[in-house]
């Protein structure tokens, strides 16, 4: 007599193609990533925008450890390296002050990813470096994303990314993530910076020196 698994009818071959599809789009969730980064910044600055944009739909949700606080992960491959993305709570502040900072700040210090991409409003800058001098002090490798370019030309705000790099001596990049301008440009940073430090990223572009518009950096 049949068994309950011989009386199945077998796939198609459509069907087997869709699994087999299936399988592969997923299949690097399923690998351990080599590099981890994590995207940090105070509420509302686009911080879940950049994160999708990075790592498109496939991603997971689960509350940090002993919290009810979620924290979402997803994973993308730049130039054949695997890296996991971690979408943080908004922080003002490195210092824990709601429940979400006490994650986020965890999740820097303790998890010690391999970038830290800050993000900014660009129109409210000033208060929000801060947090990016508090993320220098503690020792960890940040690219600072200038995200909200469009709204900040239409009111008429000029930026000077170089000298920001240069005072900073860490990457900074105009980004717009409802269009996705900056974002291919990030990729290309996150890996410099992944594997050679913010110094390297700085200087490597063109070999005369990396900022945000392209222009060479002195020194
Ligand atoms: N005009 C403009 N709007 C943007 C840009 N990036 C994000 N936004 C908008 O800003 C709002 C907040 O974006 P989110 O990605 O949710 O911001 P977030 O930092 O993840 O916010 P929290 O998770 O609450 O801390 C959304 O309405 C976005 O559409 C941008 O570059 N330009
Ligand atoms: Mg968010």
């Amino acid at each position: 007599m049949a068994t309950d698994k011989e009386k199945q009818p077998c796939p198609s071959l459509g069907l087997r193609l869709l699994g087999w599809w299936h399988r592969k789009r997923h299949r690097p969730l399923h690998v351990s990533p080599q590099k981890r980064v994590a995207i940090v910044g105070s509420p509302n600055v686009g911080k879940s925008l950049i994160f999708n944009r990075l790592t498109g739909v496939y991603v997971t949700v689960s509350n940090y450890p002993g919290t009810t606080v979620e924290v979402f992960r997803g994973c993308t491959v730049i130039e054949g390296v695997h890296y996991e993305i971690v979408d943080t709570p908004g922080m003002y502040s490195l210092l824990p002050g709601s429940e979400e900072e006490r994650v986020a700040r965890r999740l820097l210090l303790e998890e010690r990813p391999d970038v830290v991409v800050h993000v900014v409003d660009a129109k409210n800058l000033e208060r929000m470096l801060l947090l990016t001098i508090q993320l220098l002090e503690a020792d960890l490798p940040v690219v600072l994303v200038l995200n909200m370019m469009d709204e900040a030309s239409k009111v008429g705000l000029e930026i000077d990314t170089v000298s920001l790099t240069e005072a900073l001596k860490i990457p900074v990049l105009p980004v717009v993530a409802v269009t996705g301008q900056g974002i291919a440009e990030l990729r290309r940073v996150i890996h410099e910076v992944a594997h050679h430090g913010t110094f390297a990223a700085i200087r490597s572009k063109s070999g005369r020196g990396y900022c945000a518009d392209n222009a060479a950096v002195a020194g």
